[in-house]
């Protein structure tokens, strides 16, 4: 195993316990509450887009609070945009005056975050955006990523790109030298020829290493939400990240390596449609869809980062707030199913799915199961039944159906030898 996987595997170890966290996209974008591709999408001239910079008074900003929601969610990490593509800064950077501290608000939001989750015994970690709108040597590539850059003095001026990446190398390092202990570094994201040592990477990479060598990064300095880069690699490049990050979607087959190992990967997903909060997407998905995508990860030895979009006004949606927790009370009784499991030996059964922790092996039935589910199958692995929520006994003998358990019943085995409790959720 090359060192880096090794390496990769011992700062993990964490990651792959809590399975859980919240994904926090908030910034001058939550005023036109359209999302945060905003100003690319509609065009918005710089000026316009000033007005939001001028006006951004978060007056409800309250991270503890933010803190309490997640950690009632039972999500045990949190990440938060520091920057995302309009350059925003949400921290005191001494390298723009485009950030919070020069807002209305006056406020270092990211110290404020990182100290109310760290308060609340979340692990932290912080997004910075590769790309940057904003910022006089960013090259415009075409109107998707710099529509307003009227003229084309910018555009492909490749030479001047060292500059930025000067002033982005110099941020993240006033992150990771100025605001504690971070968990995670999130970045975001390669595309085209955008990659790897076009961000001066490995350099990067060696900062980070040698700034925090704790930290945990994601795999977007070689890709993006759809593509993986090296960390696929047996032979991985040394920033190639310490996880793969699919978005909006959870890989059918979990995420392998190029010889079939596991290896570490968190889907980000939204609650919505939108990362930035966008005050018309009132599509949310059902507390039942987002623990069963949890349910999915795990069994697939993946993580969940599931986003909330905050308002102009600091304030996480009350959508959001009800999902996290219903979502959290169902963590409350089968948490032992989640947090420290991974995938199962056996195979997915077709009533449900698996998730496993070292020789306990939980299963859960989804309602979608038609009939009487048998689980006779199993009487030959699993010595007994009981219910996690409450310890009441199950017989294996008697066919289960979800009528005894209405919504989503699930049920969590452990094998004989550890046969202690099992569970269906009585929800
Ligand atoms: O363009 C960003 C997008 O705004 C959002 O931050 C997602 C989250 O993973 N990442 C990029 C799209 O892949």
């Amino acid at each position: 195993m090359s060192s880096i996987i090794e390496e990769r595997t011992k700062r993990t170890r964490w990651f792959l316990h809590d399975r859980f966290g919240m994904f926090i996209h908030w910034g001058l974008y939550a005023i036109p509450a359209r999302g945060e591709w905003v100003r690319s999408v509609e065009k918005i001239p710089v000026e316009q887009y000033q007005t939001y910079f001028e006006e951004f008074n978060p007056t409800n900003y309250d991270p503890r609070a933010w803190a309490k929601i997640a950690k009632q969610a039972g999500m045990k990490y949190a990440v938060l945009t520091a920057k995302h593509h309009d350059g925003f800064c949400l921290f005191d950077s001494k390298l723009t005056d485009y950030k919070s501290t020069n807002t209305k608000s006056g406020c270092d939001l990211v110290r404020e975050f990182l100290d109310a989750f760290r308060e609340e015994g979340l692990k932290v970690g912080l997004y910075y955006s590769l790309i940057d709108w904003l910022h006089e040597d960013y090259p415009a590539y075409g109107d998707r990523i710099h529509p307003m850059r009227e003229d084309d003095r910018y555009r492909r001026d490749e030479s001047r790109f060292s500059n930025y990446l000067e002033y982005m190398h110099g941020q993240v390092r006033e992150l990771l030298t100025g605001y504690g202990k971070l968990d995670i570094m999130w970045f975001d994201f390669s595309y085209g020829e955008m990659k790897g040592e076009k961000w001066r990477a490995a350099e990067l990479m060696s900062m980070i290493r040698g700034l925090q060598p704790h930290i945990i990064v994601d795999n977007r300095f070689e890709a993006s939400g759809e593509e993986g880069g090296s960390i696929f690699s047996k032979n991985p490049t040394p920033y190639s990240g310490d996880f793969a990050s699919p978005e909006q979607i959870i890989p059918p087959g979990g995420v392998m390596d190029e010889d079939g190992n596991s290896i570490p990967w968190e889907a980000c997903i939204t609650l919505n449609n939108n990362w930035g909060y966008s005050s018309s997407d009132r599509v949310y998905k059902s507390a039942k869809t987002v623990i069963r995508k949890l349910v999915e990860c795990v069994s697939k030895n993946g993580n969940l980062l599931l986003n909330v979009g905050p308002n102009a006004k600091g304030e996480i949606p009350q959508e959001s707030v009800r999902i996290l927790e219903e979502v959290g009370a169902w963590l409350d009784r089968n948490g032992d199913s989640i947090y420290g499991c991974g995938q199962a030996d056996l195979p997915k059964p077709e009533w449900g799915r698996y998730t496993q922790q070292g020789s306990r092996l939980f299963a859960h039935l989804f309602e979608e199961c038609v009939g009487p589910v048998n689980l006779q199958g199993l009487a030959g692995k699993v010595k007994k039944a009981r219910l996690v929520s409450d310890g009441s006994e199950l017989f294996l003998s008697r066919p289960w159906n979800t009528a005894q358990y209405p919504n989503d019943a699930f049920f969590n085995f452990a094998k004989p030898e550890h046969a202690t409790y099992l569970l269906p959720d009585e929800r």
